[in-house]
């Protein structure tokens, strides 16, 4: 098999990989080993410009190379904190009114990526399979082109794809898909996001795209493909059953004194509807007096991108929401909405999903949103708690069994909690192994199998390795 050379903004430390890491570094990490390969892309760290320029630093851990290079800081403003995370992240969260754009930002952005190119060169071989990351990373590929890479090259998009609408408010909106098409298979999370380029490519691009992805724009032809992210439920439910019998799951248990749990793990982000959540719960507390003081919210959000501006508004309008509502109404031996900003280990969330009763996660846009599906393989089959999820979560086209709810309708939000908590033990049974079958089906494994499979199956045409051309 052909080496694979794995490229993404962020790249886990070896350690990190095989630890406490999620499902995209666990996925990402086993086809590297079993195919031999590098893994490249950012440290994290922000230095000097000569030190960044003496990168990548190598780290070898049995056939898998994990190469790094650390960012100077006008290059993280620029590419991270700027273009990737204050004008790709909401816009195509659809986020418009979030979203600044800057041109020198942009630039930034193209040419940090032109620059990661070049690092990445040397570590290159003629024959590898080239897979890239998501959104901070669409012109890397454009970049390898231009220095003459011809390898197989793929894309995959972690976030939502906007509709050409919303995406026509970037300014850059046709160079940034001219990018993408020079890959040879750009792949999606649900058919709705393949759609949606599909539409840009005929409406805005004159291109032609047919119903089973066969892309032509720009004066190049490329692959679209749905691969929908998935985790391995077996490795949950163990991680789950794991953590049952340790002290801090059981002191949980306790201090909840037989109370009903809801459970809501997310990055805290504006995307993933929390202020919306805990007036949901607010308005459930109000309407349902029986259960004031004896259903609890956990709220799990770890703090990401707080040097954005938008990023700090989040925090602060939350920590006021779940204030207010507290001070309504708590008692002296109940606090309703218990707000955490801590990152835990893997097998003490599951194990807390699969002590709750409902998961709650409603987000108001998600490329997929893996805590919906951990919560549903954390379960216990003989007694499984309930998933209430946002239609506009990626997982929504797949996990059928959930209580579908509109993350913008409060009431109905409200009402979807009472409904689960009340839910027979059956349909509870019913719904989790509708869930299972989804979740068995589109695994981590079938996510980067199928997208691999498509890529390696791509016949290299020496014409189509150039720059894109202008289609207009
Ligand atoms: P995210 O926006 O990060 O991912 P999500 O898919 O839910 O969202 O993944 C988050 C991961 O982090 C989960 O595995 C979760 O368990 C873990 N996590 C969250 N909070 C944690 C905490 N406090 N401690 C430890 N672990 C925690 C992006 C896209 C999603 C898409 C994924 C994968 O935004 O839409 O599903 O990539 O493609």
């Amino acid at each position: 098999m052909t080496r694979l050379v794995v490229v993404s903004n962020r790249v886990a430390s070896p350690t990190e990989t095989k630890g406490s890491a999620g499902g995209l570094a666990v996925g990402v990490f086993g086809a590297l080993k079993d195919s031999g390969g590098v893994w490249f892309g950012w440290s994290g760290d922000v230095v000097s410009d000569s030190v960044a320029n003496q990168g990548p630093k190598l780290e070898q851990d049995g056939a898998v190379t994990f190469a790094t290079v650390g960012l100077p800081k006008k290059d993280y403003d620029q590419y991270y904190r700027g273009f990737s995370n204050a004008t790709l992240w909401p816009v195509f969260h659809y986020r418009n009114d979030l979203a600044v754009y800057d041109r020198d930002e942009y630039a930034g952005y193209r040419r940090v990526n032109s620059w990661l190119a070049h690092r990445a060169i040397k570590l290159l071989q003629p024959d590898d399979v080239i897979w890239v990351h998501d959104y901070h990373l669409i012109p890397f590929g454009e970049a390898l082109r231009s220095e003459g890479v011809t390898n197989r090259m793929g894309f995959f998009l972690h976030i939502p794809f906007p509709s050409p609408q919303i995406l026509l408010n970037i300014p850059p909106h046709e160079e940034l898909v001219k990018s993408l098409c020079c890959y040879d298979v750009v792949g999606f999370q649900t058919p709705g996001d393949q759609a949606a380029f599909h539409d840009y490519i005929v409406r805005h691009a004159h291109g032609t795209a047919t119903a089973d992805g066969e892309v032509e724009a720009f004066g190049r032809k490329l692959k679209t493909g749905v691969y929908r992210i998935g985790i391995f439920p077996d490795e949950i439910a163990e991680q789950a059953t794991r953590g049952e019998a340790r002290q801090d799951v059981m002191d949980l248990k306790q201090s909840l004194e037989g109370r009903k749990l809801i459970m809501s793990v997310d990055r805290l982000d504006y995307s993933k509807g929390l202020v919306e959540r805990f007036k949901a719960f607010e308005h459930f507390l109000e309407k349902s007096p029986e259960w004031r003081g004896n259903v609890t919210l956990v709220q799990i959000a770890p703090p990401t991108r707080s040097d954005v501006d938008t990023y700090q508004q989040i925090r602060h309008n939350l920590e006021y929401e779940a204030g207010r509502i507290n001070g309504r109404y708590s008692g002296l031996d109940y606090t309703p909405i218990r707000y955490m900003n801590q990152r835990y280990d893997r097998w003490k969330l599951m194990s807390l999903f699969r002590e709750s009763q409902i998961g709650l996660v409603t987000p108001l846009r998600d490329g997929m949103n893996l805590v919906a599906k951990e919560y549903v393989a954390a379960q216990n089959p003989d007694d499984p708690g309930v998933l209430v999820l946002s239609q506009f979560a990626g997982a929504a086209d797949e996990m059928k069994g959930a209580l579908m709810v509109n993350p913008h309708d409060i009431v109905g939000m409200s009402e979807a909690i009472g409904r689960a908590l009340s839910m027979p033990l059956a349909e509870r049974r019913e719904r989790y192994e509708t869930n299972m079958v989804m979740l068995r089906k589109y695994d981590l494994g079938v996510w980067r199998d199928s997208f691999l499979a498509d890529l390696r199956g791509v016949k290299l045409d020496k014409q189509q390795s150039k720059r894109p051309a202008n289609n207009k």
